[in-house]
């Protein structure tokens, strides 16, 4: 997984035209195409224990350790690489190839989810005819079970919608395929299969659970429609939360949770997610613990920091504000000691190419352009990396994929902040559960990293063994 980016440029040219030419002749079910691929797979990681078991590809410094394990290579991790400098590929493909190779919604312009998906868990572009089935099949699987709908309806509206997501999902596995068939005795190779089909059936209830909890901490008392089995996951996701009339925020949510979807291993959500998961928890319990790493102010709940950061600037400089006024304004953030939220990375050292994504659906719709927030959100764009940069401390004083979410919701009258969070955890489960799937298909071992005390990194520092 940590292939230098020349490496990777010409494994993604490689396999763009592999992928071209197997869209072209298959139209196998997501199933039987994961099937195909899983024997590749297979002995591609027997070459690597047989060959390379004992091959260093890295040292672990001190620094690593006590460093939130930063630049670490540790993980296996299949379907998108970070490069630091170019952002993030899945399967060898940018977001700019994506946005060309990926169906699109019937009507519509941008990635949906189901395509994303699916290049994520089969390494293939999906034909339209394969999204389509894949539409119809979550939408088919979508209506929440009863005892989720009333344990969502009895929590407090003052409960952070997080914190709901994650109880929401964590109650899903009530009825996991993996934990009752574990509890049968199923043999090893059968792991993958279960884990798949609770991995489709979550995904598939995501939107009806998400917007639940919207509905009843935000709009309580209004009738939650049925999903509508002709519309994509994201389609019905925006109808659900009562904003399926506006066709450019359905797009934005298409675009947003399509390329938010996956961003290599190691980042908090993902890590849990595969750290549960290598337990043999099913995914709904795997994937509600990366929820609440999700809910964190330094990985997702960013979203929504960014938001109530850029509106107290709005109040305390007004509606009129100029690149001075967002400097001191910056300053003012950095001098009281708190983060710039939406800026910096811990592995991008350049503008994320998911913020770029979002600008450039602002810039191709006038109405977004016009709009104050989105504007304020440009114009902090042209001062804060010179800011971040004049302050020193982060490595990297560009904005990353936060900056930008949450404004475009905002200008689009999803005005209610503190649900950012939920719209990235319906986004970041297609990441997820790709690894849970593939880390069972390849029968990878419960992580079990090695600890030490400080006292015993000093004396390993010093002498090599504690
Ligand atoms: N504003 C002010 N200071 C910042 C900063 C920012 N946006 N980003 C980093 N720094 C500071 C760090 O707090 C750290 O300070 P200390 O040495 O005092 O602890 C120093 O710069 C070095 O940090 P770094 O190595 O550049 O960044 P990390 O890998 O430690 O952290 C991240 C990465 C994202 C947590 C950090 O940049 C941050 O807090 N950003 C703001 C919150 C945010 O936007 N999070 C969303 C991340 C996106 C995602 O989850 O996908």
């Amino acid at each position: 997984m940590f292939l230098r980016t020349s490496a990777l440029k010409s494994l993604s040219s490689v396999s763009h035209f592999g992928i071209v030419s197997r869209r072209l002749a298959s139209n196998k079910s997501l199933k039987d195409t994961i099937e195909e691929v899983i024997p590749v797979k297979q002995a591609h990681l027997k070459k690597l224990k047989t060959e390379y078991s004992d091959a260093s590809i890295g040292d672990v410094k001190v620094g690593n350790v006590i460093g939130g394990m930063r630049g670490l290579r540790a993980m296996l991790w299949d379907s998108s690489v970070l490069d630091p400098e170019e952002g993030i590929r899945f399967h060898g493909l940018s977001i700019p190839d994506c946005q060309k190779a990926l169906p699109a919604a019937p009507g519509g312009k941008e990635i949906i989810a189901e395509s994303m998906l699916w290049l994520l868990l089969t390494g293939q572009v999906p034909s339209a005819e394969q999204t389509r089935e894949l539409s119809r099949e979550l939408a088919q699987k979508g209506t929440l079970p009863s005892h989720v709908e009333s344990l969502i309806d009895s929590l407090p509206r003052t409960l952070h919608p997080m914190t709901q997501l994650g109880i929401g999902v964590a109650a899903l596995n009530h009825d996991s395929s993996f934990q009752a068939a574990y509890e049968k005795g199923m043999k090893k190779s059968e792991y993958w299969t279960h884990t798949l089909e609770d991995s489709i059936n979550l995904v598939a209830r995501l939107p009806a659970l998400a917007a639940r909890i919207y509905r009843n901490v935000y709009k309580p008392g209004t009738p939650l429609p049925e999903i509508d089995p002709d519309l994509d996951l994201v389609g019905n996701y925006a109808r659900l939360l009562g904003y399926g009339d506006n066709q450019d925020l359905t797009e934005y949510l298409r675009l947003y949770i399509s390329i938010h979807g996956d961003h290599e291993g190691g980042n908090a959500s993902a890590h849990t997610a595969h750290l549960v998961g290598s337990t043999l928890s099913d995914p709904y319990l795997s994937y509600s613990a990366a929820l609440f790493a999700l809910a964190g102010p330094l990985h997702g709940l960013a979203n929504q920091e960014v938001l109530r950061w850029q509106l107290s600037m709005l109040k305390e400089v007004g509606e009129e504000v100029s690149h001075d006024a967002i400097r001191e304004y910056l300053w003012k953030t950095l001098k009281s000691g708190q983060v710039v939220p939406g800026y910096g990375h811990g592995v991008l050292r350049n503008p994320d190419p998911r913020f770029i994504a979002l600008q450039e659906f602002c810039e191709s719709k006038p109405e977004l352009l016009n709009s104050p927030i989105i504007q304020l959100v440009k114009k902090t764009y042209e001062v804060a990396p010179g800011v971040l940069k004049e302050h020193g401390k982060t490595k990297n004083p560009y904005p990353n994929v936060d900056a930008a979410s949450g404004c475009v919701l905002y200008h689009y009258g999803l005005t209610e902040f503190k649900y950012y969070t939920v719209i990235f955890g319906v986004s970041r489960a297609l990441g997820c559960i790709t690894q849970l799937v593939w880390a069972r298909a390849l029968g990878l071992p419960l992580e079990r990293p090695k600890s030490y005390s400080l006292e015993a990194i000093e004396q390993l520092a010093k002498s090599g063994s504690p």
